[in-house]
């Protein structure tokens, strides 16, 4: 057996603690008390970077002011860059039809959490319906993967990958997730290349997106524990297509 020595650093930090999964959970836990109270507050008109300081300031309401990363708020066209950041002279403005992208997560502890909900503006049309529940199903796929033991962030990534490969003539130029701990992005990472083998107590994202220029985007993303033989979602929030349908007000 290989001595804790001879493995590097990022291996060893990779599984989670009890103590340190808490505090992942206790940050996902309030992220998605943030999510709620904003989606309470959309309405017609507003712009992205008032959502993005709403979000900012309930994270600091609720006790855990230290952000994963500074909030991805897009609305519209927007939402087909992968790493959107609102623009102070460029406002976008929510309006009925619109998707909407919200990512972001906040530390407890120094421990991340990360997730991404896309939602709709009122009944989305038949293109943004789709894009959003073949995303869905790549995440499915990735999960079931993982249900069935899989351990090879390779072969993980490209259950969700090839799919949307099939489907539609764009995917994901992102991996399908990485890991979380202290650091929001950290090792291992699912990717096409990836040589990563999945540790048992590791916490990964699983966030497959359409991207489509133009137009707009959809990801989703929650968090897992990857477990012996399966795994255990540690984000609660809904995702199925029904509760991404916003109604205008
Ligand atoms: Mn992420």
């Amino acid at each position: 057996m290989a001595s804790l020595k001879t493995k590097l650093l990022h291996e060893v930090r990779a599984p989670k603690s009890k103590k340190e999964l808490a505090n992942i959970i206790r940050a996902q836990r309030i992220a998605e008390k943030v999510l709620k109270d904003t989606l309470a507050i959309l309405k017609n008109g507003i712009s992205e970077i008032e959502v993005q300081n709403f979000i900012k300031k309930s994270f600091v309401k609720y006790g855990a002011p230290v952000l994963s990363f500074s909030p991805i708020v897009a609305f519209g066209k927007n939402s087909a860059n992968i790493h959107h950041e609102p623009q102070k002279n460029k406002q976008a403005k929510l309006k009925k039809g619109d998707i909407i992208m919200l990512d972001f997560g906040t530390t407890v502890n120094h421990y991340c959490s990360d997730m991404t909900r896309t939602f709709f503006w009122g009944k989305p049309n038949k293109r943004q319906e789709k894009i959003y529940k073949d995303v869905l199903r790549a995440m499915e796929l990735a999960m079931a993967k993982i249900a069935a033991g899989e351990k090879r962030a390779k072969i993980i990534d490209a259950s969700a990958r090839k799919f949307l490969a099939k489907k539609h003539n764009s995917n994901f130029k992102h991996g399908l997730g990485h890991g979380v701990g202290t650091v929001i992005h950290e090792w291992p990472n699912f990717k096409p290349k990836s040589p990563d083998i999945l540790p048992v107590g590791t916490v990964m994202t699983i966030e497959p997106g359409l991207y489509i220029k133009g137009f707009g985007g959809v990801r989703i993303e929650d968090m897992v524990l990857i477990t012996r033989n399966s795994y255990k979602n540690l984000t609660k929030m809904p995702k199925d297509f029904k509760n991404a349908i916003l109604i205008p007000r």
